[in-house]
């Protein structure tokens, strides 16, 4: 019997394998959706890089005045291009449920899982996805360039009310 077989070392090769699962998987998706030429989409890097972690109330502190600054009468946010938006997926929603954006702009997306797995799918035409693991913000980089509206949706099973985990970004101009 190796060392390699201990249980916490299992665990921790399986998640270091997930952190790059997730970081590989946003790399190959990218130039797909480029190509359909709805939105250019580019991995994050720097301080929002997949290995970072997070404590969720620093998290939630970003959400809480991104809804300050930029919340609207029905709880949407339209957020002013050249700011990041920060996306809360927890059981069993994503916070906020409504974003504006302005077509043909650049925007980091960082979600966020604060309790369990999650997953976020965003489709518009196309599809995009991306492995949410407690913790870990994922930033994806969006040029949405068509308006209308890109369908989120949590991918991962993660109990009772999986399936209502949507939430929705509308592009104008
Ligand atoms: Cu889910």
């Amino acid at each position: 019997m190796s060392e390699m077989t201990a249980p916490a070392g299992k665990g921790s090769m399986r998640l270091l394998a997930a952190a790059f699962g997730v970081a590989f998987s946003v790399l190959l998706l990218v130039p797909i959706w480029s190509a359909m030429g709805v939105l250019d989409t580019e991995a994050g890097h720097g301080d929002h890089g997949a290995a970072t972690v997070m404590a969720a109330e620093d998290f939630q502190a970003r959400v809480d005045q991104q809804l300050e600054r930029f919340g609207q009468a029905d709880g949407s946010v339209a957020i002013p291009p050249g700011t990041d938006v920060f996306v809360m997926a927890r059981q069993y929603a994503f916070v906020p449920r409504t974003i504006h954006l302005k077509r043909g702009e650049t925007y980091d997306l960082v979600f966020y899982a604060a309790d369990v797995m999650h997953g976020v799918s965003l489709i518009m035409g196309g599809s995009l996805s991306s492995v949410l693991l407690p913790g870990t913000p994922v930033t994806i980089r969006v040029r949405p360039t068509a308006s209308g509206t890109i369908a989120l949706r949590c991918t991962e099973y993660c109990g009772a009310g999986h399936h209502a985990m949507t939430a929705s970004i509308t592009v104008g101009d």
